[in-house]
């Protein structure tokens, strides 16, 4: 039955980030999917704040407190996720961050954080459950890129340049464990209505809506900004057997920005 393809039955998952958000809309497919839930973020209250939405939406989830830039961190929570939950099957590098500063006034310091949580992190994280993927004989790695994956935009330089690498560590993770059963592809959100997003959509002074908003409007055929549900689908397929043969991708779940020029003003 080609739907059992889709299960994540029995499975654990473990969604960086996953408090709110993206993440969260992720790591609830894949328990409505069937699979055991694991998160991290770097602050205490965010970890609260998820683990207070999980249990709101039933599930029964387990949050952990790792900055996923500290190797030591990542690893000590890997392994107590193989001691007490189970060997990870799906990792979705999930937590970023994004600065939005003009280049010329951006310090490297901003610059090197930036790259250090988008592209760094997940190399950390997914460094650290290939070898237990390797042993079961299978794995998924999700890498959550961006429209800046493929296009730059001002202001967001070191986030571009980050997410751009993201989608070459997703192909080389690809290149690299494929032979061991170990799918790496991408997911890549167009411009998706959460907390990162809320300062491009503000309401203006005068009740208008932000010039960016009407932007992105112009620019998406669906003529909507993306939700964070838009993007549970697409997750589920790449995290599941469904996708075995799928490798090195990136998804691009934008409503269409990528294949349009925009709609003349
Ligand atoms: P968000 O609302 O800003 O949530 C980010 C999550 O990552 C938070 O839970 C945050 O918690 C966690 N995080 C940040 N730094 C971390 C670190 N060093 N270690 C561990 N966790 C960390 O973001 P979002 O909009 O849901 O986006 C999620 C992912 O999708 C990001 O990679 C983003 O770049 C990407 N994306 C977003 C969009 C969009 O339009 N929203 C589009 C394309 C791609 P703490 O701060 O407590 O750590
Ligand atoms: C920005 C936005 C975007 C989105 C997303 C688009 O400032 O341009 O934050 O970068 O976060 O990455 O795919």
């Amino acid at each position: 039955m080609i739907l059992n393809q889709f299960s994540l039955e029995g499975k654990v998952a473990l969604v960086t980030g996953a408090a709110y958000g993206i993440g969260l809309a992720i790591a609830r497919a894949f328990a409505e999917a069937g699979a055991k839930i694991v998160f991290n973020c770097s602050r205490q209250e965010t970890i609260d704040r998820g683990l207070a939405a999980y249990k709101e939406l039933g599930i029964e989830a387990k949050g952990y407190l790792c900055d996923v830039t500290n190797e030591e961190d990542v690893k000590a929570m890997v392994a107590d996720i193989e001691k007490t939950v189970g060997t990870i099957d799906i990792l979705v590098n999930n937590a970023g961050i994004i600065k939005r500063i003009p280049m010329e006034e951006m310090s490297a310091e901003d610059f090197r954080r930036v790259v250090d949580v988008d592209l760094i992190g997940p190399f950390i994280c997914a460094k650290a459950v290939i070898p237990g993927m390797i042993k079961k004989g299978h794995g998924k790695i999700i890498n959550i890129c961006s429209m800046m994956s493929e296009l730059g935009r001002e202001t967001v330089s070191a986030y571009a340049a980050a997410k751009g690498g993201l989608k070459m560590l997703t192909r080389n993770i690809c290149s690299e464990y494929g032979e061991h059963n170990i799918q790496c592809n991408g997911i890549g959100p167009g411009y998706i209505a959460t907390e990162q997003t809320a300062p491009l959509r503000e309401r203006q002074a005068d009740g208008s809506r932000h010039p960016f908003d009407k932007f992105i409007i112009s620019k998406t055929p669906a003529a909507r900004w993306g939700t964070p549900e838009d993007l549970m689908g697409p997750a589920v397929f790449l995290a599941s057997e469904a996708s075995n043969f799928v490798n090195g991708h990136v998804l691009y779940v934008d409503g269409g920005i990528l294949a349009y020029i925009g709609k003349q003003p």
